[in-house]
């Protein structure tokens, strides 16, 4: 295995068809050509190029039950004025000591006890928030703040000053979904703290659903951003679409109720770099099989259920995390109306042609 900072290459597995009798009589020649930089592709040609994914990232349950009371007991380490943010990592176990929760995300858990501040800072790297525990916490995104309560949703676009505080009395927990190992794939990270711990508002509480909340416009709104400039997508909203598409038409197959975030300015996914989703699943359906080449991290919302993620069998309650790596086929089996939050690098894999799925059978 060789970890070149990030990007991490298997050399172990069947990776060239050479005769490893006639590779002896070799070495010396790779010997001397490492010596100028040079290496044989004909010894890693089918690693680099695989013809399945081979996602290292594994299957993986966080049971939230088990999670919290580490969430509570970093509240006693340290502050987020030392720590910047607190956050605890949800380490995928196939890729550990890397901060990823896929492949390509990260996820971790964030707690602000009440009265804390996590200070203002900004960076290339685009955050989403999922609002798991707790109430009337804010995160401010460029001036304007938001309140936020299970189930929100809330984007941090891309090098935008935000700050986060709970004026609440309950902690509250939210998942972090970054996008910066795609950042740092390409060598294009920035970061910046303010000078102050908070950022002055500019804008009203509500101006960004106000203006953009309601599928309607400003008239003369003439601005594309790639990030939706909706920063919140309250979970009353969400849930209601959810529940109201469940009255006009009969689940999908493979998806039950399934609806993505979306950017009113352009019709497409919410972040330009991360796919977000909130998927109803009723009270006895089952998905037929599934499976895409983008690894997925699901919170769940409500209900409980079980997930079979390859030969693994996940049961889940509300406020657990699963992982389903790309290419492994996936069937969710929820007990009562089940719904799940995802987030993946769809997204991007669409962008650049490489998406794929496979529908099982119904
Ligand atoms: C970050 O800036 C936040 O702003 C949360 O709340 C998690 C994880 C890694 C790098 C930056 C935040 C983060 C992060």
């Amino acid at each position: 295995m060789i970890n070149d900072g990030g990007n991490v290459l298997d050399t172990t597995g069947m990776v060239s068809t050479v005769d490893p009798i006639a590779e002896e009589g070799r070495f010396a020649f790779y010997e001397r050509a490492r010596s100028e930089n040079l290496a044989p592709l004909w010894r890693v040609l089918h690693g680099l190029v695989t013809e399945e994914p081979r996602p290292r990232c594994a299957p993986a349950l966080w049971k939230y039950d088990r999670v919290r009371p580490y969430l509570m007991e970093a509240c006693e380490h340290i502050s987020p004025a030392e720590a910047e943010r607190r956050v605890l990592v949800l380490e995928n176990p196939g890729l550990p000591g890397q901060s990823r929760i896929t492949q390509s995300l990260f996820g971790g858990l964030q707690v602000i006890l009440p009265g804390e501040v996590a200070p203002t800072h900004r960076h290339v790297a685009s955050a989403l928030r999922f609002i798991i525990e707790g109430r009337d916490a804010y995160t401010a995104v460029a001036g304007e703040k938001t309140t936020m309560e299970p189930g929100d949703f809330v984007i941090t676009p891309s090098m935008t000053w935000h700050d986060h505080g709970n004026e609440s009395d309950v902690p509250m927990v939210w998942l972090d979904g970054l996008d910066m190992h795609v950042v740092n794939l390409f060598a294009a990270s920035f970061r910046e703290g303010y000078p102050h711990t908070t950022h002055p508002q500019t804008r009203p509480e509500g101006t960004a659903i106000a203006e953009f909340g309601s599928n309607l416009l400003p008239v003369d709104h003439s601005g594309k951003s790639q990030t939706s400039p909706i920063f919140n997508y309250p979970y009353h909203h969400t849930r209601e679409a959810l529940y109201k598409s469940s009255r006009v038409r009969d689940p999908d197959y493979w998806h039950g109720y399934k609806m993505r975030y979306s950017n009113p300015l352009t019709g497409d996914w919410a972040m330009p770099t991360i796919s977000t989703w909130l998927q109803l699943l009723p009270a006895g359906f089952k998905t037929a099989a599934y499976r895409s080449t983008d690894s997925t991290a699901y919170v769940v919302v409500e209900g409980y259920g079980k997930s079979r993620v390859g030969n693994q069998v996940f049961e889940w309650q509300p406020h657990d995390i699963f992982v389903v790596p790309s290419w492994v086929t996936c069937v969710h089996e929820p007990m009562n109306d089940a719904v799940l939050f995802g987030y993946s690098d769809r997204v991007i894999q669409e962008k650049l042609d490489f998406w794929r799925e496979e529908k099982g059978h119904v």
